[in-house]
């Protein structure tokens, strides 16, 4: 097989998850900017991520979020999803929107809070078990404010007790990903900041607890592709939740402010295996002031776009260039990568899997967001919390 016919064929089996809460409504802490058309149910954010499915051809599973997406009979909502033509993905838990978890959730200094922190994760697994799905995402808002206002060394034990009894409760062919996150809502210690403090967790806990890099979990400047190169190395990258950033953990659309950045972790995917090692391309984001559908679309496309430079990397020439210790030669070949417009490309893989070549036309013309807005009336509109 030519490199290029390589690459496409890559291309057509990638798979990026879509977050069921980027359908619905999200804002910031000063305004939600309501739409037109969104969904109520967690039924109704599946019908719009199957049209992201439906145009983009690599979006076939959709990550839910509980309590957000919590509904009566979860085995009637993996089937709903596979009427559509997509599966439920990813179990992503919420220990962060309970007064109960002022002080944190897993690693409250009151063993009752704890509990329930910790029951709230088991019944995550139980959801797991009704819906096929095969990872659990853990990320926790746990931390201090202030110097001195817990232990921090205890809250780690706490910590590792809580993650060891869920691993534990874990069934044949789950992962555990714990998520990372840099600061917030805490702002003096977070309790897990960084990979290396996910990483120790998930090494005592055993293979199948592995780490999410969130790419908007990082402090500026942060070289977010050796984070990557580095945990695959240890076989332990789990997963991404992919979204663009120019402060913090702003939840933009993935490749948006800075296409390069994706294409440098694209290229330690590639680098690394990550294709066919199990890590999962998910997005973590959220519209609040764009059209949501075809926002989640063109984020898909983003992630191709990326990819699709990344396997054009002449990986010999690459080699042969830092062999030589020749440092612009070596740059030049990434960059031409980079610099490759890969849009005909991409077109091409789409008809070739007998789609349009367009995707955002492709919807703008199938009429759904007409559709979805004359016949979405009345109800509560589903958003982050609801
Ligand atoms: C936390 O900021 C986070 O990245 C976690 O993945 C949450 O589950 C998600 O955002 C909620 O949007
Ligand atoms: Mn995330």
């Amino acid at each position: 097989m030519t490199e290029l016919a390589a690459a496409k064929a890559a291309l057509k089996t990638q798979a990026v998850e879509t977050p069921s809460w980027a359908y619905a409504n999200s804002g910031t802490r000063f305004k939600v900017f309501a739409q037109q058309g969104v969904p109520r149910t967690p039924q109704e954010k599946l019908d719009d991520a199957a049209k992201v499915h439906e145009f983009t051809g690599v979006a076939p599973s959709v990550a839910l979020h509980i309590p957000w997406d919590r509904t009566d009979d979860y085995t009637a909502l993996a089937e709903h999803a596979g009427d559509r033509g997509v599966r439920l993905g990813t179990i992503n838990s919420n220990t962060f929107q309970d007064d109960a978890y002022r002080l944190g959730s897993v690693c409250h200094p009151d063993a009752a809070v704890r509990r329930k922190a910790v029951d709230h994760l088991l019944e995550c697994v139980d959801i797991m078990d009704a819906t096929g799905s095969a990872d659990l995402k853990l990320w926790f808002a746990d931390g201090t404010n202030y110097p001195g206002q817990d232990d921090i060394r205890a809250r780690q034990d706490r910590l590792a007790e809580a993650l060891a009894e869920v691993y534990g409760r874990l069934g044949e062919g789950q992962r555990m990903l714990l998520e990372y996150k840099l600061f917030e809502p805490s702002f003096y210690t977070t309790d897990v900041p960084d990979w290396g403090t996910a990483y120790a967790h998930c090494l005592k806990l055993g293979p199948r607890a592995q780490v999410v890099v969130d790419t908007g979990h990082h402090a500026p400047g942060t070289n977010i592709e050796f984070i990557v190169a580095t945990l695959l190395r240890e076989e332990r990258l789990g997963g991404f939740d992919f979204n663009s950033r120019f402060y913090a953990d702003d939840d933009l659309m993935v490749g948006s402010a800075d296409p390069f950045q994706l294409f440098r972790i694209m290229h330690e995917v590639v680098r690394g295996g990550g294709f066919t090692s199990g890590t999962a391309f998910m997005l973590d984001q959220c519209h609040n002031i764009e059209a949501k559908i075809p926002a989640i679309i063109r984020s898909v496309m983003n992630v191709q776009e990326a990819t699709a430079k990344a396997l054009l990397v002449d990986a010999d020439a690459l080699a042969a260039a830092q062999r030589d210790g020749d440092v612009l030669g070596a740059n030049a070949v990434l960059m031409d990568a980079y610099n490759t417009d890969v849009r005909p490309l991409l077109r091409e893989v789409r008809e070739e899997m007998g789609l349009d070549p367009d995707p955002i036309e492709a919807y703008r013309r199938s009429g759904w967001a007409e559709r979805i807005v004359a016949e979405r009336v009345g109800g509560e509109q589903a958003g982050w919390g609801a």
